[in-house]
């Protein structure tokens, strides 16, 4: 088996050289599919898993805008449109200067599993720009906004593809492109999700993939008769994803004492209360991309330079970026006592850090399943654009917290291994794999 994976994974990387973020996704992925393909050999005979790893297509343009100085800029935009086998392409929009090729394949590829995973109907896409938004005037942002969507309108529509935010993209930058993109075609359509609630957005899509990420974290929990109330939890990040689980893990009465960003981490040994919480929203609106402030504002620990994964917690919830926890810091979670790890970034733990936890047994879950909150509300915010009509904030939260559950439940199906031990990256992979897969037999060779 181990040479089928090598010589699937050596494909991959003579078609995608020095693409190193979109090999790891795929091998993660192929670890699992290739024996669980090996013994469905229909999906073998239709190269599903090859036809998968290509993306149905790739669209790289120029951005240029004017900065507030009056100097030219150009930066370069993506859309990789991965899979349409179950519905639109969906999937995020990025803006940070290290977006390339590579890291919005991988988010891509993963995507398409991870809508799968919702139940609702859609494909996998992802894009972004290598714009870097810190420091930015809000009149930069939203030039850079509109020249962006000047090119990226004539490739997507409700019905073929629909973005969303990311890291860098929120609502202030959903509302610019939105903006643009009714101007160029002359349509008031859902062909973005994040929108603000007065046009056209769904409650709760801010705090979805957040309390979906807690959601989940509970269902796993529970698996070992364990409950978040009275839990100590780390979490990196101070993004959305962040302040959305940090919101649900405090409400829920976890305690929640670290955050991070660039600069270093914060331990609050107090723990975050609403206040705190509020304060995240702040920070990030400030554009400068640190923490450290919020030491100064509510008297906690500042750690310069440093991830929060040495300080002692029972569930590590990281939410930045990826491979932002690695096998070292792995090692230390456990050695501290750690029971679950439940990723709200996408891929945020390498490989090492993925082994070290499932051979302590740790509980683990990768983020196409524990982060799928996100898109899942936005297929919720699509299916509303549709119907014309608004669901309330409890009607929405009710159906994520269905939809989460039922995500832990497949992978609880796909995944438990003999000792009773729960794989959940297996499990995510081929519960994600089979639908599209299903989906690509009955389409044909396309
Ligand atoms: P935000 O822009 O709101 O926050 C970005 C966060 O990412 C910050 O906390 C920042 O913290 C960190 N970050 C970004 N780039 C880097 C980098 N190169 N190095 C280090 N840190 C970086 O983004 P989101 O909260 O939306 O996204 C966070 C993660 O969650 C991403 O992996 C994203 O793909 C994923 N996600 C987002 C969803 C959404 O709906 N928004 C849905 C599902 C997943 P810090 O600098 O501390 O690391
Ligand atoms: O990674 C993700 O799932 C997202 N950034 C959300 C995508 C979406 O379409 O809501």
């Amino acid at each position: 088996m181990e040479e089928k994976i090598s010589a699937f994974m050596d494909s991959v990387i003579a078609r995608n050289p020095g693409e190193v973020e979109f090999h790891q996704a795929v091998h993660e992925v192929a670890e699992n599919l290739i024996p669980f393909i090996e013994e469905n050999p229909r999906y073998k005979h239709a190269k599903i898993l090859d036809r998968m790893a290509e993306p149905e297509r790739v669209i790289m343009f120029r951005v240029p805008w004017q900065d507030d100085q009056g100097n030219v800029q150009i930066n370069r935009g993506f859309r990789i449109e991965f899979n349409s086998a179950i519905g639109p392409y969906k999937g995020g929009l990025r803006f940070h200067p290290s977006v390339n090729l590579s890291i919005l394949k991988f988010l891509g590829f993963e995507q398409t599993l991870k809508n799968s995973l919702t139940t609702l109907p859609m494909g996998g896409g992802k894009g972004g720009s290598d714009f870097n938004p810190k420091g930015k005037s809000d009149n930069e942002i939203m030039r850079f906004c509109q020249s962006f969507m000047s090119e990226l309108f004539r490739h997507i529509g409700p019905n073929t593809d629909v973005p969303a935010g990311d890291i860098g993209v929120g609502g202030r930058e959903i509302g610019y492109m939105f903006g643009q993109y009714k101007r160029l075609r002359n349509e008031f359509t859902g062909v973005l999700t994040g929108k603000g609630f007065e046009w056209g957005g769904s409650l709760m899509r801010p705090e979805a993939t957040g309390f979906g990420v807690v959601y989940f974290a509970q269902a796993m929990l529970a698996t070992q008769g364990q409950s978040l109330a009275g839990k100590v939890v780390g979490l990196s990040g101070f993004g959305n994803v962040a302040w959305g689980a940090a919101t649900k893990a405090t409400q829920l009465g976890a305690k929640v004492v670290t955050l991070s960003g660039p600069d270093g981490y914060i331990y609050d040994p107090e723990g975050l209360d609403m206040e705190k919480i509020e304060y995240m929203l702040e920070l990030r609106a400030t554009n400068n991309d640190v923490v450290q402030p919020y030491a100064e504002e509510f008297g906690a620990q500042f750690i310069p330079n440093k991830t929060p994964w040495e300080v002692k917690v029972d569930l590590a919830l990281p939410c930045a970026t990826q491979n932002e926890l690695g096998g070292e810091d792995a090692k230390k979670l456990v050695a501290n006592g750690c029971v679950c790890v439940t990723e709200g970034a996408n891929m945020p733990c390498t490989p090492e850090a993925i082994h070290v936890l499932q051979s302590n047994k740790v509980l683990f879950c990768p983020g196409k399943a524990s982060n799928a909150g996100g898109v899942a509300v936005s297929g919720l915010e699509m299916s509303q654009n549709s119907l014309r009509f608004n669901w309330s904030a409890e009607e929405v939260d009710q159906k994520l917290q269905v939809i989460m559950n039922n995500i832990h439940e497949q992978c609880v199906k796909y995944g438990t291994q003999s000792d009773g031990y729960v794989n959940y990256v297996k499990g995510a992979n081929i519960a994600g794999f089979v639908k599209v897969a299903d989906a690509m037999l009955a389409q044909g060779i396309v």
